[in-house]
């Protein structure tokens, strides 16, 4: 059996190389010659615990093989992005591109499953596009649609652990699906319908962050009502049957920040709540950026000098090195703009940066006269709180003094 990923980047590259682990041919397939290049080397163009030595593993023992174009296949998995335009809506060009590259590949028996985040309705249009232009393969291919749900950074082990739901145009499909991902996930595959599966892989991040979105906004509450967010949380959750999430400098990354809006973008009128807290997300760090500016000019008019300010963190969440999406990313520039001069940026996941000079963490908190904290990366706890600082601690550090 030969498996093809379309698209080898966070989710594409793990999941090919961990197919290829269990002793299936696998071909992957990318756009960017650069990726097809490092690969065939043995080598990985993304960061990915783990997932160096067993792309090196496969590639060597000739299970895993790249190219810039795809070729015929068993299973056909389709792993690209799927952005939002302007407007947020959602914008599934490349897996229409895709498939559209499959076309003329594929063939009776094979398999044709999306993986990338689609809104509802993608599988089903990408089924319409398959039969007519090849007519002959309807109901003779299986076509389904199964989100991933891993978390970076311990991507190996999830994809074979967690649990899958998978969906097919009609129930052969869902049941070839199933069959294809039994062959390396030891998590429990639920069967159900294409658009089902769809809008379970949104509602999934979406829960979140409406979760997230309530803590942010109880964060707004607090700091109007001088009370300590982290407190009330910490006491609030010893409730039986409640159980709040953290705020923080807003919400980031590629997929909780950006799936809702596939809901928000083809349901307006019906998704509010969902909308509402994406919104309350992006306002926390225009927020957080705009305390920080207040602070700052108070600080000033008070001491006759400018202060000096440290920026705790870039990354979109803790103890990571990812700055794509980041929250804290946007305030540090945010507030750079109008003040270039006296910042320290921190983020001691990072060695450099292109834009902002880095300093180390305990330096920076001994120089500040203010001190921002935007991640709670495990350095900073190690922390103790100081007196003499003006501290905003929008990522808890600190959270009971
Ligand atoms: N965050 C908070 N407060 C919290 C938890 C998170 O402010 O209590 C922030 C983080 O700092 C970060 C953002 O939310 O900026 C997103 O972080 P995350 O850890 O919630 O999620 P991701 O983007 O790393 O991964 C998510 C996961 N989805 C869910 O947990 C529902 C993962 O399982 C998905 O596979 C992934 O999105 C994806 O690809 O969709």
């Amino acid at each position: 059996m030969l498996v093809q990923f379309i698209g080898l980047g966070y989710i594409g590259l793990p999941t090919a190389a961990v197919v290829a682990s269990k002793g299936m041919f696998v071909h992957g397939v990318d756009v960017n010659p650069h990726v097809i290049e490092t690969i065939r080397r043995g080598d990985i163009h993304i960061v990915e615990p783990g997932l160096g030595e067993i792309v090196r593993e496969s590639v060597e023992k000739g299970f895993l093989q790249v190219s810039l174009s795809p070729q015929s296949a068993d299973v056909h998995l389709v792993v690209v992005p799927t952005p939002f335009k302007g407007a947020h809506e959602p914008d599934i060009s490349f897996v229409e591109a895709a498939t559209r590259n499959l076309l003329p590949l594929l063939k009776e028996g094979d398999t044709y499953i999306i993986e990338s985040t689609s809104p509802v309705g993608t599988t089903e249009q990408m089924a319409a596009l398959i039969f007519r232009e090849r007519p002959e393969l309807e109901n003779k291919i299986a076509v389904a649609y199964c989100p991933e749900r891993v978390l970076p950074g311990n991507v190996l082990h999830e994809l074979i652990h967690n649990d899958r739901v998978i969906g097919g145009i009609d129930e052969l499909s869902t049941e070839k699906a199933k069959a294809f991902y039994r062959l390396f996930v030891e998590g429990e595959l639920y069967g159900t319908n294409a658009r089902t599966a769809e809008m379970c892989k949104l509602t999934e991040n979406s829960s979140r962050d409406v979760q997230i979105a309530f803590a942010n906004e109880l964060s707004l509450i607090c700091d109007k009502a001088d009370i300590n967010v982290w407190e009330l949380i910490q006491l609030a959750n010893r409730h039986p049957r409640v159980n709040i999430l953290q705020p923080g400098s807003g919400v980031g990354g590629h997929c909780i920040a950006v799936d809702p809006w596939f809901i928000v973008s083809d349901y307006p009128r019906e998704s509010r709540l969902i909308g509402m807290a994406r919104e309350i997300n992006n306002y926390k760090s225009f927020w957080c950026a705009e305390k920080i500016r207040n602070v700052m000019l108070e600080f000033e008019l008070k001491h006759g000098r400018k202060p000096l300010t440290a920026f705790m963190g870039l990354a979109f969440k803790p103890n990571i090195d990812d700055l794509r999406e980041s929250p804290a990313k946007y305030i540090v520039q945010k507030v750079m703009q109008s003040e270039q001069n006296n910042c320290l940026v921190v983020e001691p996941n990072i060695e450099e940066h292109s834009v902002f000079k880095l300093f180390g963490y305990q330096e920076a908190y001994e120089r500040a006269d203010i001190v921002a904290f935007l991640v709670a990366h495990d350095e900073f706890k190690t922390l103790t709180y100081r007196e003499d600082k003006v501290i905003l601690d929008f990522a808890g550090i600190f959270r009971t003094s």
